[in-house]
């Protein structure tokens, strides 16, 4: 196991969810963190939290950054603005991601589609894109992405979301042929059901269907993923795991979950 002291730490979405999970987990192993999401008021919230409970020494071992990730400029002014102690990012979780809508295809809506496309496969390639050559220049690093076990197979009414993350598993595996023969290390999870605000985003809060999507199942907590994100990062640096599959138990495959009746 290696550690994640001073390490720098680049997380988008970290404002809810698995993010947030990721940036308190590694900020108890001493790592410095860049946090990037859309709302500040929520990264500030969370920054403050992290120095109130003693898990970082001092609000200084935080960066926020205000950022949407599908604003390609932004993402380059972001980057390019990090102070110079902030620039040698040593790991990316690149996190930031949502699902719109449950629609069969043909009755889907464009601007949801936008919105998934936008976020969860061009946002997380101009963040790559933007982050990785330093960690080549530097001889070392690890990008890791949060994909989804919706890339794997697609489900009924998943269609945009899944080929999304589908994108994400294929973009992880391309990224791992072109760092080959660099120390620069890639991972990529793929959660099953996770409860955070990911559904109450998807049915634009709807929260009682939100709700419904883990009634009567033990959905796994973003801290769970968050724990399989750690665990890759402190591996040696000889060991990259190239992706991980974690579901409850209670879900077999996307489609096959049980429930107990209530
Ligand atoms: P949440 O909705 O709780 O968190 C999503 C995060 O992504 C938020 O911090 C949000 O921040 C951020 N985000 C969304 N759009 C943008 C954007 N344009 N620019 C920057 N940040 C953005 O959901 P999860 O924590 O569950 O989701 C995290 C990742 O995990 C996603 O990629 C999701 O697809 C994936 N995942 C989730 C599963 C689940 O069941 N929950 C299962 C498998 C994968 P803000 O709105 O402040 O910008
Ligand atoms: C999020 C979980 O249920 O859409 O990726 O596959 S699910």
């Amino acid at each position: 196991m290696i550690s994640v002291q001073n390490q720098i730490v680049l997380i988008t979405g970290a404002s809810s969810g698995i993010g947030e999970a990721c940036a308190k987990i590694f900020a108890g192993g001493g790592a410095k963190l860049i946090l990037a999401a859309r709302r500040l008021e929520r990264l500030d919230r969370l920054a403050r939290e992290l120095a109130e409970t003693g898990a970082i020494a001092s609000k200084d071992d935080i960066y926020l950054i205000e950022l949407d990730v599908r604003d390609s400029p932004q993402v380059e002014a972001a980057i390019n603005a990090l102070p110079d102690n902030w620039k040698a990012i040593d790991i990316l979780i690149n996190n930031a991601g949502l699902s719109r809508g449950l629609d069969k295809l043909h009755e889907g809506d464009f601007q949801d589609w936008e919105e998934m496309i936008d976020t969860n496969v061009k946002g997380l390639l101009y963040v790559t894109r933007y982050i990785v050559p330093g960690m080549v220049d530097r001889g070392r690093g690890h990008v890791i992405n949060i994909g989804s076990i919706a890339g794997r197979a697609a489900y009924p009414k998943g269609n945009v979301y899944c080929a999304s993350k589908a994108a994400v598993r294929a973009i992880s595996e391309g990224l791992k042929q072109d760092l080959l023969g660099t120390a620069v290390r890639v991972t990529e999870i793929e959660p099953g059901l996770v409860e955070t605000e990911f559904s109450n985003v998807r049915f634009h809060g709807d929260d009682e269907k939100a709700k419904n999507v883990y009634q009567g199942l033990t959905p796994l907590t973003a801290g769970d993923v968050a724990d399989v994100v750690y665990f890759c990062a402190t591996r040696s640096p000889h060991v990259n795991i190239s992706e991980v599959l974690l579901v409850p138990t209670d879900q077999a495959t996307a489609t096959l979950v049980h429930r107990q009746s209530v």
